[in-house]
């Protein structure tokens, strides 16, 4: 049986020098599927999502492509040569095809958000010790990659790729004008040793080794975060950090014009280079429990606008961590580097750390004051600046974000009826979408591929003709009862079997996109499947999901990936099940609440119908 990805055996290989080389090199390469198998699966999938006419058009398209005449052969060559010549044939393509190239903002459309559970800081000096016990308690967990004694991961039995590890600190997206970088300053022969600090909207670089290499202590973390705050009492009025939320066009180009400036250059290097951002918030206005919990998350995920705590970001940098006053914390994080699962690890690590008594009181040797980073304005940057706080704005109105706890059954209950909780939670939400809106969608859910060296992830396709059986079934009234539970537990059971087979390596969507990129690379003319209606609409995804599991009790969230679509992200723990859905208010067509309340409806109905009706022969 498949387990959860991450917590299920953690062993250290301690003893086996430079062993995190030796690992990756032991993982098998993703491999390439065979190309009849992932054409006759998509046109599996298209048949609940086109009408019999496209799917008939795009049948004719899949046989001429795969045909002795067509090029799928000669693509499917290309790419197995590929992956003979590369460590992992797609990674390359798809830190570009998926970010890098990318031209929308990171906020929202890219950059997920995490919610810890809510501190309750007395004063600002709570808010600055928790500050700083989270910094030692990251520092920690950095020691394990820099001294390579960080614990294998294992996924049904199979070591994990443990690659995205070693780049989520000290890590940077740079813009560009035609494509971003990303640059690992862990990699470069002087290695940072300093964090960066924003409170205010100003920047500070902070300086958390000694010239020894050991840690400061967290009591030497807070007097130097003391000295931030008392120099930075006033709000900057030029919150240069905004801009990094701008479309990456945009921003490429303000960037440019920022860093002509010698100081602004320097200060820009010190973030960049910085190995993670502590953004010290200020509170945002209370409002109802449920209300709040929106809001902090739309704290993690953008700051909440120019006038709460958005410049209080610098949106290009992997790792940053959030602390509010209010006792709001959780992090940001840009995504070209890493996928979700290295960054709740770290912060399960900082959760058990901050559990520890503080026992060691280093003496007090005084420290320098942190460096400010200092930006020259010029009438232009602060026109770039005026620009980037009204599309921000705009884009943070434009979200519609519910937080909510799923509090009658966790994965227990589905575990209880012998089967999958995520394919149950999955095809929950393909009921509540048919109940909504009378059809099916493209369904996306994030599965890791890192069994294989360098491995992302590929996409499980959730809707499908099983899921689609059911949901039509389920409140039909002429059906029998027993009918809608054997229907479930066939698209609970196919769900379960194609997130298998994607963790394998063996789902259609990498596949169709790394024939597709070799097209273009190859090819005069982009073959009509890949031109096709179907192809366009097997790609808009309406759901755009992921589990993320983790211990802590905290949730996750990101954006829709298309304008008419929600962005679902849940955690399922034994007895609960915490989800952020997010969908774009300018869309008269989506609304997050009701899709949960959909959701949290399609959820009992489901355990109602199983319970009245359970199955003798279990
Ligand atoms: N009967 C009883 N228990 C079952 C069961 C069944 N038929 N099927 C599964 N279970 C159990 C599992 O053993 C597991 O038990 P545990 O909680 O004791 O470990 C639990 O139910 C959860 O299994 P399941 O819900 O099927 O899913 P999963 O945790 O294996 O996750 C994926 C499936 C595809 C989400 C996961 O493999 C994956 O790839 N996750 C990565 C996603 C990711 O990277 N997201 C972030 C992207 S940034
Ligand atoms: C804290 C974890 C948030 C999850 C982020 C996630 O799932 O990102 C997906 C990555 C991928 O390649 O599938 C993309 N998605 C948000 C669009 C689902």
């Amino acid at each position: 049986m498949i387990k959860p990805l991450g917590y299920l055996k953690l062993i250290s290989l301690r003893e086996v020098p430079r062993r995190f080389q030796a690992h990756q090199n032991s993982l098998p390469r993703l491999p390439v599927p065979p190309l009849q198998q992932t054409l006759d699966h998509y046109l599996q999938i298209l048949k609940p999502i086109v009408s019999m006419e496209e799917w008939n058009n795009t049948k004719r398209l899949v046989d001429e492509f795969q045909g002795s005449g067509g090029v799928g052969a000669q693509l499917q060559k290309r790419l197995q040569q590929r992956a003979r010549k590369t460590d992992n044939w797609l990674s390359e393509w798809w830190l570009k095809t998926a970010y890098l190239q990318s031209r929308q903002p990171v906020v929202i459309h890219s950059s997920p958000g995490l919610v810890l559970p809510k501190q309750d800081f007395v004063d600002f000096q709570a808010q600055l010790r928790f500050a700083a016990r989270l910094i030692e308690g990251a520092l920690d967990f950095k020691a394990m990659i820099d001294n390579e004694t960080l614990p294998v991961e294992y996924l049904g039995g199979n070591p994990l790729c443990m690659n995205q590890y070693y780049e989520i600190f000290s890590s940077c997206r740079i813009p560009g004008l035609k494509e971003d970088s990303v640059i690992n300053y862990s990699k470069t022969t002087k290695p940072p040793v300093h964090i960066t600090i924003v409170h205010n909207f100003q920047f500070f670089e902070l300086d958390v080794y000694h010239s020894d290499g050991s840690p400061f202590s967290a009591d030497q973390i807070f007097t130097q975060l003391e000295k931030i705050r008392n120099s930075s009492l006033k709000t900057n009025k030029e919150p240069v950090g905004i801009l990094t939320s701008s479309d990456r066009n945009t921003w490429a180009k303000a960037y440019n014009n920022l860093i002509k400036d010698k100081t602004n250059k320097a200060s820009v290097h010190s973030i960049q280079k910085s190995i993670f951002t502590v953004c010290l918030d200020v509170s945002i206005p209370w409002v109802s429990e449920n209300v709040f919990k929106s809001q902090v998350a739309g704290q993690m995920l953008h700051g909440g606008g120019s006038k709460q705590n958005s410049g209080n970001r610098w949106f290009d940098k992997t790792l940053q961590f959030i602390v509010g006053e209010d006792g709001s914390c959780g992090l940001v994080y840009e995504h070209t580097p890493a996928e979700g699962p290295p960054f709740i690890i770290l912060l399960d690590h900082i959760m058990e750390f901050l559990k520890k008594p503080e026992l060691v009181r280093s003496p007090m040797v005084p420290l320098p004051m942190p460096k400010k980073l200092y930006f020259n304005i010029t009438p232009e940057i602060k026109s770039d600046i005026e620009k980037a706080k009204q599309n921000l704005n705009a884009m943070v109105q434009d979200l519609d974000l519910t937080v909510q706890v799923f509090t009658h059954f966790g994965k227990n209950f589905p575990k209880s009826e012998k089967m999958s909780p995520d394919g149950f939670i999955q095809m929950a939400l393909q009921l509540a979408y048919y109940r909504i809106y009378g059809h099916t969608c493209s369904t996306y859910e994030s599965a890791s591929l890192r069994m294989f060296h360098l491995g992302r992830t590929d996409t499980i396709r959730s809707n499908s003709m099983d899921s689609f059986n059911f949901v039509k079934a389920m409140d039909d009234t002429e059906m029998m009862a027993q009918m809608k539970v054997e229907l479930l537990r066939k698209a609970v059971m196919a769900h379960r079997l194609y997130a298998d087979k994607a963790i394998r390596g063996e789902a259609i969507d990498r596949h169709l996109l790394g024939l597709k990129l070799q097209a273009t690379k190859d090819l005069m003319s982009m073959p009509k499947v890949f031109m096709d209606k179907s192809y366009a609409i097997a790609m808009h995804f309406n759901l755009s999901t992921s589990q993320v599991p983790s211990k802590i009790d905290c949730a996750f969230c990101f954006g829709p990936v298309v304008h008419d679509g929600y962005g679902v992200c849940y955690n399922p723990m034994a007895e609960h099940i915490n989800f952020v859905i997010s969908a774009y208010n300018s869309c008269a067509k989506t609304n997050a609440a009701s899709l949960n309340h959909y959701l949290e409806e399609a959820l009992l109905d489901m355990r109602t119908l199983l319970q009245e009706h359970p199955q003798t022969n279990l």
